[in-house]
């Protein structure tokens, strides 16, 4: 199983698309491991973005993700990261595929309304760094036998 972080960012929040987001990833069947509203400070968006930061947008960038609350949350299954990453779309929506979330719904690169995890191991460590070990729950789905073949879940 992989996890990898979701962020809501501010431009969700504030199109009230946060429900219609969340269902997206409920629907394919991946499991919410944990999950709270924060506000972003410069410190955690520097590590978060740090393959960004002397990018020309990047003083914009901080800027938008301090704007409002987000909602992070970790999401868990098997090959997740990949397929979050699908679910997503393109980074810029206008060249995302019709039926992704950027794709369906943003237009600006820089308004593309949520944040995955790239690769696998980014997966791990953004969980890590956006969740204390506390604040992610271990529990069983009722619905993975329906989801998963037995190999798929170990
Ligand atoms: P990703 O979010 O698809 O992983 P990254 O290259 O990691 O894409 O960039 C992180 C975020 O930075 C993007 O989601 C987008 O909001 C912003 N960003 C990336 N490239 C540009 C750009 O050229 N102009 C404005 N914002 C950008
Ligand atoms: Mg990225």
């Amino acid at each position: 199983m992989e996890r990898t972080l979701i962020i809501l960012k501010p431009d969700a929040i504030q199109r009230g698309l946060s429900g219609e987001i969340i269902t997206r990833f409920e629907k394919k069947g991946l499991k919410i491991i944990g999950m709270k509203m924060m506000r972003l400070d410069s410190a955690l968006l520097k590590a978060h973005y740090s393959h960004l930061t002397d990018k020309p947008f990047y003083k914009g960038l901080e800027e938008f993700m301090k704007s409002s609350p987000v909602i992070a949350f970790a999401l868990e299954g098997y090959e997740c990261v990949n397929s979050v990453r699908i679910i997503l779309g393109a980074t810029n929506p206008r060249e995302a595929e019709a039926g992704t979330i950027r794709g369906d719904m943003s237009i600006g690169t820089g308004r593309n309304l949520v944040h995955a995890s790239d690769s696998t191991e980014n997966g791990e460590k953004e969980v890590g760094r956006f969740f204390d070990d506390n604040e992610l729950f271990s529990y069983d789905k009722s619905e993975y036998i329906h989801i998963y073949e037995d190999f798929e879940r170990k």
